[in-house]
């Protein structure tokens, strides 16, 4: 008799463990699916005409909540950003690049 409830204890014991090594592998899941997904955006900006201007697009920018990188080219007249999927449009960096004092080509 001692020894089924021995044995009922260690299968009791057992399902714990399992219960709670689930647990955690659900945890780490919800972890990496809280990863954001970056999308990039390419827009055409005139009026840069020096290193200085590309700055000043790329701390404007960079104001934003949801902008996660920015890089700018006067030579080329492009500024490409990498924002937070659908936390940051289009439109809102056109209209910040305008409010700093540069062109968006549309
Ligand atoms: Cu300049």
């Amino acid at each position: 008799m001692k020894r089924f409830f021995i044995i009922i204890f260690a299968l009791a014991l057992f399902t714990a463990c399992q219960s709670n090594t689930k647990k955690a592998e659900s945890e780490s899941k919800a972890e990496t699916t809280q990863v954001v997904e970056l999308q990039e955006l390419e827009l055409t900006v005139t009026g840069m005409t020096c290193s200085g201007c590309e700055n000043t697009v790329k701390n404007g920018l960079k104001q934003i909540d949801g902008v996660v990188e920015v890089q700018a080219s006067h030579k080329n007249s492009k500024v490409t950003i990498k924002v937070e999927k659908d936390k940051v449009s289009r439109e809102e960096i056109a209209q910040q690049i305008e409010t700093i004092g540069y062109n968006v080509e549309k």
